[in-house]
C-alpha cells in the first residue's frame, strides 16, 4: 500500500479534528439555522436557553467585531442573518455551551420567527425573474448561426443534471483556540487554510498574521470542503475571540447534508448539427446553472462548464452560453469536475440524440471528431500533446471494444429478462484554475542535523495522498528514501497565501515548489560534498541516500554529509514559489491559453438491467487514462477508481431532491444513496498511459484528481442503452441520475 496514509487511516491511528484530545474549557458551538428556504426574521425569542445549565453565550450577528461578510468571489454572504434567510439552512445564531447536549436543548427552546417570501427553486423561473449572480456568457467560435444549413441532421434537446452530496466521511469540523488576548488559531478542515485566514480575519476584525490554520489532514472534501469550511471554521473563531475560550464545531451528518452546499444542478438546452457522415458541424447549449442562495464558487464554476463544452470533440462552429442562477437552495459549491461534468453530460447527450437521428452509433461519431493535435477548442486554446486519440485506440486494441459491443447484441437478442448495454466515454479535461491569480504555490524545505527532511506545502492532504507525492518528489530530488521524509500540517504561519486544494492541481503546483525548495538544497550540498572531497561539483553525485565521487567511486553517507554541511554553517532550510506560466485568458474576447495542460482518457463502461425489477448492475469497466510518469502509482490507480465511481453515483443512485418550497428532503444515509461495494463493478481494469511524460508539471506527471469523474458519465449511456434494449419505444428525457425508480416507471 503505497498512499502512506492508507495505513494509519486502517488502524484508527489518523486524527481528525472530532478524534483531538480536548481542552477542560472546551464550548462546543451548535448553530441555530433557517427552517425555511426564504424569509424576514421578525423576531428572536431565547426563551430560557440563557439559564439551561451548560449554555455560556448565545451569538449573532450584532456580536460580530469585524464584518459580518464570507463571500469569496461576490461579497454576498453573511456569517450569520441579519434579516433575510435565504435558504432553509442559512444559519442566524451561534450557540455555545459546555455540552453538546445543552446546545441541543438550547436549539429547541429558541423561537425564530420569520415570514416567509416566495422562494424560487428552478434555475430557469430564476432567470425569468431576472435573478442572476453576473450577466450570462458565451463562448463563440466559428459561424453557428450560419452552418445549421450545412447540416445533415439537427437534433435539439433539453438536459437536467442533479445535485450532488459530497459525502465525505468527515463532516465539516473546526476547532479554535484563543491566543493570549488578540489572536486565535483556528484547526480547520479545509481544503484552503488561507481562505478561512482571510475569512477570520475580516469576522474578527484583526490582521490576517493573527490567525493561524493549520490542516492536518480531511476525511474526505471532493470540493465541499473548498469554500464551505470557511463559515463553520469563522464561527468557532467567533465564539473562541469572544469568550476567549477555545470552541469545537463538528457538524452532524444530517446539519452537513442540510446546511451546505453541493453539486450545481444543471438545466441545459443544447443543438447539434452533423454533416452525412457525422462530422459534428455545429453546436449550441444553454446552461442554467442551478447557485443556490449566495454565489461561493459558482461564477468560476459556470467557467468551467464553459471550458469543458465541447468534451473531446473538434468542433468548428460553437456557440455555448452559461446563466448563474440564484435560488433558495442551500448555495452550491465546488464538486469535482467542477461544472465540467454539467457541461460534458450535455454534448454526451446531445451526439445520443443526433446518432439516434441518422441511425448511426453513438461510438462512430464520438470518435470521428475526436481532438487531434493542433486543434483549437472554442476558447482559443490549441490542443498540444493531444492524447485523445491514443488513448481511445488503446482502449480498442486493449479491451476489444468492437467484440464487446458485438457481444451484447448477441446477448440481447437471445435474452429477454436481463439487457446489456454499454458506453464508451472519452474525456478531456484542462488543468490549472480558470482563475489565473490561484496557479501558484509554495513550499518550505528543512533538513534537520540527523538528515530527517520536513516538508511544509500549500497542500491539504484529503486522502488524493498528496503527502505521498509530496514525499517521492523531496525523495526523488534531495536521492533519499522516502523515509527519511514527513509531510508536516499545513499551516499558514509556514507556507503563506495559498491557493486551496482544488482544480487538481495540488500536487501539480506544490511538486514543483517542493521540487524547487529541494532542488536550492542540492545546490548548497552539491558544494559542501565538493570541498570536502577535494573534487569539482560535477564530480558529485547523489544516489540511495549517498554522496558519490564519481571519479574514485568513494561516498559518504547523507547523514554524515548533513553533519558536514550544518559544521559548515550552510543553510539547511530552503523555500520556494511556483507560478504557473503562459497562461492567461482575455474575458472581454473570452479567449486565451487558461490551462497548461489537458488530461486525456476514455473509458468502456458495460452494464446490464434486470428488466423485471428496473435494476442494474456494471459488469466491466475499462480505463485508458493518460497519467503522465505517475508520481505513485497505487495512488493515481485509487484516484482513477474513485473519481470514477464517484461519477457513475452522480449519473445513476445519487439523488438529491428538494420540497417543491426548498427543504431538503434526502437528508440522511438512508434516503440519499451513494454507491456501496455492492455497486462497484464486478471488473475494473485500469491502463494508466505512462509512456508520454508531461512537460507541465513536477517530474512529467499529470494532475489526476477530477478528471477520471466524468468517466462515470458513461454509466448512464450504457444504463439508457439496456433500456432501449429492453423497450425500443421507450420516452426517455436525458435526465441524471437514472435511478432504479425512474427506469421501472419508464419501463411500466
Ligand atoms: N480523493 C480523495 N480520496 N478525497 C478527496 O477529497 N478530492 C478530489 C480529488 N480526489 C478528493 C480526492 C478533488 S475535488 C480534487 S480537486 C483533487 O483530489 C485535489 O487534490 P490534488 O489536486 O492533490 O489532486
Ligand atoms: N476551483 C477554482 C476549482 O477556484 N477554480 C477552478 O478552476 C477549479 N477547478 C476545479 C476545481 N476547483
Ligand atoms: Mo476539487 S472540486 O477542485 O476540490
Amino acid at each position: 500500500m503505497n498512499n502512506n496514509e492508507i495505513i494509519k487511516h486502517v488502524r484508527g491511528e489518523s486524527q481528525f479534528i472530532d478524534d483531538l484530545k480536548l481542552p477542560h474549557d472546551i464550548l462546543y458551538g451548535t448553530v441555530l439555522t433557517s427552517e425555511i428556504p426564504h424569509g424576514k426574521i421578525e423576531k428572536i425569542d431565547l426563551g430560557n436557553a440563557l439559564s439551561l445549565k451548560g449554555v455560556v453565550q448565545i451569538i449573532d450577528h450584532h456580536d460580530i467585531p469585524g464584518e459580518n461578510q464570507i463571500g469569496a468571489i461576490i461579497r454576498d454572504e453573511e456569517l450569520l442573518s441579519d434579516g433575510i434567510v435565504k435558504f432553509a439552512g442559512e444559519p442566524i445564531l451561534l450557540i455555545l455551551s459546555e455540552s453538546l447536549d445543552s446546545g441541543r436543548e438550547a436549539l429547541k427552546e429558541i423561537k425564530v420567527d420569520i415570514s416567509p417570501i416566495p422562494a424560487i427553486t428552478d434555475p430557469r423561473e430564476s432567470f425569468r425573474a431576472g435573478n442572476l449572480i453576473v450577466p450570462p456568457r458565451t463562448f463563440d467560435y466559428g459561424d453557428t448561426d450560419s452552418a445549421w444549413e450545412k447540416c445533415e441532421v439537427v437534433a435539439e434537446g433539453r438536459v437536467e443534471s442533479g445535485g450532488q452530496e459530497h459525502f465525505y466521511m468527515e463532516t465539516q469540523a473546526s476547532l479554535a483556540y484563543p491566543v493570549e488576548k488578540d489572536s486565535v488559531k483556528v484547526l480547520s478542515s479545509t481544503q484552503s487554510p488561507t481562505s478561512v485566514q482571510k475569512a477570520v480575519s475580516g469576522v474578527l476584525g484583526i490582521p490576517m498574521n493573527r490567525v493561524e490554520v493549520d490542516v492536518r489532514r480531511l476525511g474526505g472534501g471532493f470540493g465541499g470542503k473548498e469554500d464551505q469550511a470557511t463559515p463553520w471554521a469563522a464561527m468557532a473563531a467567533l465564539g473562541a475571540y469572544i469568550t476567549k475560550r477555545p470552541v469545537k464545531i463538528v457538524l452532524s451528518r444530517s446539519d452537513d447534508i442540510r446546511n451546505t452546499g453541493k453539486r450545481h444542478p444543471f438545466s441545459s438546452d443544447f443543438k447539434i448539427g452533423l454533416d452525412s457522415s457525422g462530422k459534428i458541424v455545429a453546436y449550441e447549449a444553454t446552461f442554467y446553472q442551478n447557485c443556490g442562495a449566495y454565489a461561493d464558487l459558482s461564477t468560476a464554476i459556470l467557467e468551467r462548464a464553459l471550458f469543458h463544452a465541447t468534451n473531446s470533440y473538434f468542433i468548428p462552429n460553437v456557440r455555448v452560453t452559461g446563466i448563474s442562477c440564484y435560488t433558495n437552495l442551500p448555495p452550491f459549491t465546488a464538486f469535482r469536475g467542477f461544472g465540467g461534468p454539467q457541461a460534458m453530460f450535455v454534448i454526451e447527450s446531445a451526439i445520443s440524440k443526433a446518432a439516434a437521428k441518422i441511425n448511426m452509433n453513438v461510438r462512430k461519431i464520438q470518435k470521428m471528431n475526436l481532438l487531434k493535435e493542433g486543434d483549437l477548442f472554442p476558447y482559443g486554446m490549441v490542443t498540444e500533446n493531444c492524447n485523445i486519440i491514443a488513448t481511445w485506440e488503446k482502449l480498442e486494441e486493449k479491451f476489444q471494444v468492437e467484440e464487446t459491443y458485438k457481444k451484447i447484441d448477441e446477448f440481447n437478442r437471445k435474452n429477454d429478462l436481463i439487457k446489456k448495454g454499454a458506453a464508451v466515454m472519452p474525456v478531456s479535461f484542462g488543468i490549472s484554475f480558470t482563475n489565473k491569480m490561484l496557479n501558484q504555490a509554495g513550499a518550505l524545505v528543512h533538513i534537520y542535523t540527523d538528515g530527517s527532511v520536513s516538508v511544509s506545502t500549500g497542500a491539504v492532504e484529503m486522502g488524493q495522498g498528496v503527502n505521498k507525492k509530496m514525499i517521492n518528489v523531496a525523495a526523488e530530488t534531495l536521492s533519499i528514501p522516502p523515509s527519511r521524509v514527513r509531510i508536516e500540517t499545513t499551516n499558514t504561519t509556514r507556507v503563506a497565501n495559498t491557493s486551496p486544494t482544488a482544480a487538481s492541481s495540488g500536487a501539480d503546483l506544490n511538486g514543483m515548489a517542493t521540487r524547487s525548495a529541494c532542488i536550492g538544497l542540492v545546490k548548497r550540498l552539491r558544494s559542501v560534498a565538493a570541498k570536502s572531497m577535494g573534487v569539482d561539483i560535477d564530480q558529485i553525485k547523489f544516489k540511495s541516500g549517498k554522496v558519490f565521487n564519481i571519479g574514485n567511486g568513494q561516498s559518504i553517507l547523507w547523514e554524515e554529509l548533513i553533519g558536514i554541511a550544518y559544521s559548515e554553517r550552510v543553510s539547511l532550510t530552503s523555500q520556494a514559489y511556483y507560478a504557473t506560466p503562459d497562461i492567461y485568458f482575455d474575458k472581454t474576447k473570452e479567449k486565451g491559453k487558461p490551462f497548461a495542460y489537458h488530461v486525456f482518457g476514455t473509458a468502456l463502461i458495460e452494464a446490464e438491467l434486470d428488466v423485471l425489477r428496473g435494476v442494474y448492475k456494471f459488469n466491466r469497466v475499462s480505463i485508458v487514462h493518460d497519467t503522465g510518469k505517475s508520481l505513485d502509482q497505487q495512488t493515481d490507480l485509487g484516484q482513477i477508481e474513485g473519481g470514477f465511481i464517484q461519477g457513475l453515483g452522480w449519473v445513476t443512485v445519487e439523488e438529491l431532491l428538494f420540497e417543491e418550497g426548498g427543504k431538503i428532503i434526502t437528508g440522511g444515509s438512508s434516503t440519499y444513496k451513494v454507491p456501496d461495494i455492492k455497486f462497484i463493478p464486478d471488473e475494473i481494469n485500469v491502463e494508466m498511459m505512462q509512456d508520454l511524460k508531461n512537460p507541465y508539471a513536477v517530474l512529467g506527471s499529470k494532475a489526476v484528481g477530477e478528471p477520471p469523474f466524468m468517466y462515470g458519465i458513461g454509466g448512464y449511456f450504457a444504463v439508457r442503452k439496456c433500456l432501449f434494449a429492453a423497450k425500443p419505444d421507450v420516452q426517455l428525457n436525458f435526465d441524471c441520475p437514472l435511478t432504479p425508480e425512474k427506469i421501472i416507471i419508464s419501463l411500466m
